[in-house]
């Protein structure tokens, strides 16, 4: 069989690192789009870089995904690009729109006007169920987003399953749950929390200041998730499915878990922070990934506990490696 090209595009970002590395494992020729930066920012591609193809556009410029998908005529192109900070989004709503919701169809439109047999995957979000309308949360639950980030992935969504019903393309949309790993984003609550935990050990820091202890997520390993992405592509009809481990944890069993890891308690240094709380919150996240283990045969490897366990020790090491 003829090596199958994939597009990346957020190649340089958590999910687009792992799906990289997934896909080279399958003997796919890999491109990888990026936009244009004054520095390079390749820290999470590095150990990949020479087995990749790098070429620049941006989810802004129409021109740029036409060329790009022009060029190299992918199998399947994979859309993790975004805006992805959901605070971000609050202080920057205009832009987040542009990105993470108009991104999607300037890249459906190239592959509708240019290689309408390409397969396409859509990076959705469990964000976009916000307040939540059922418990827990699976691909036929109402949407009822509750930021500028929710709202706009909530339009990417619909606009693939409108794509896929309009011009018969095949695209699907994954409602991904957060999926965390250490080389998740520093500002995100997992990634902040053992990045200070393991701060606090060696003595580089003393506090911790944090929002809302209350709110419930239910966390993965990306390692497992991208794989997922994968599987949806394989299959005989596009679809949507749910990714996600099933559990649910609040922020506090996040914290309590990280500090205990190294033997600490974190009431000694955790301090509330108004600055860290969101004009709406988004109060309980918790998945049902039953079609995606009946349909695609998916399911997760990686608890809670040892997820954590493993950024914190990521964190120590990088931290002590100085
Ligand atoms: P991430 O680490 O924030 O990566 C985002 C990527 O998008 C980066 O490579 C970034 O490039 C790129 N990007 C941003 N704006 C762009 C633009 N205008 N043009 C081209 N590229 C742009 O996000 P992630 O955690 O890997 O998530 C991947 C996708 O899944 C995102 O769409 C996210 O919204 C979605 N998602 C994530 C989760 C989760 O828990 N991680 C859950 C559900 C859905 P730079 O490196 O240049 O910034
Ligand atoms: O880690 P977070 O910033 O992730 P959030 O908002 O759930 O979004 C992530 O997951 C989505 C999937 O549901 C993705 F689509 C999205 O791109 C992103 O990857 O915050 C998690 C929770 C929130 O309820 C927040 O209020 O942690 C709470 N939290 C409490 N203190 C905090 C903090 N979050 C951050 N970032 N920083 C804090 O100090």
């Amino acid at each position: 069989m003829s090596q199958k090209t994939a597009l990346i595009t957020g190649i340089t970002g958590q999910d687009g690192s792992y799906l990289a590395e997934f896909l080279l494992s399958m003997n796919y020729r890999v491109v990888g789009m990026v936009r244009r930066t004054s520095t390079i920012n390749f820290d999470r591609i590095k150990h990949i870089q020479d087995q990749v193809e790098i070429v620049q556009g941006d989810l802004l410029d129409q021109s740029s995904m036409m060329d790009i998908v022009r060029e190299y005529r992918p199998d399947e192109v994979y859309n993790l690009a975004a805006q992805s900070f959901v605070p971000t989004s609050f202080s920057q709503p205009v832009l987040t729109g542009e990105f993470t919701a108009l991104g999607v169809t300037r890249i459906l439109e190239a592959i509708r006007h240019l290689k309408p047999d390409t397969r396409f995957y859509q990076a959705s979000s469990s964000e976009m169920f916000g307040k939540v309308q059922e418990v827990p949360q699976r691909e036929s639950t109402p949407l009822y987003p509750r930021s500028p980030y929710g709202v706009a992935k909530v339009y990417g969504h619909w606009i693939t399953v409108n794509y896929r019903e309009s011009y018969d393309l095949y695209a699907c949309s994954g409602i991904l749950f957060n999926h965390e790993s250490p080389r998740r984003g520093l500002e995100f609550v997992t990634h902040k929390v053992t990045h200070a935990v393991a701060k606090i050990k060696l003595g580089m820091q003393k506090e911790l200041r944090m929002g809302n202890l209350d709110a419930r997520r239910d966390w993965g390993f990306a390692g497992d998730y991208v794989r997922a992405m994968w599987m949806m592509l394989q299959q005989d009809h596009a679809d949507d499915y749910v990714i996600a481990t099933g559990e649910t944890h609040s922020v506090r069993e996040l914290l309590e878990v990280a500090f205990n890891y190294v033997g600490l308690n974190y009431q000694d240094h955790v301090v509330i922070d108004q600055k860290f709380y969101r004009p709406a919150e988004v109060d309980l996240l918790i998945g049902d990934p039953s079609k995606a283990g009946r349909e695609l045969g998916w399911e997760p490897k990686v608890s809670f506990k040892q997820l954590v366990h493993m950024m914190v020790d990521a964190d120590l090491t990088d931290l002590q490696r100085g």
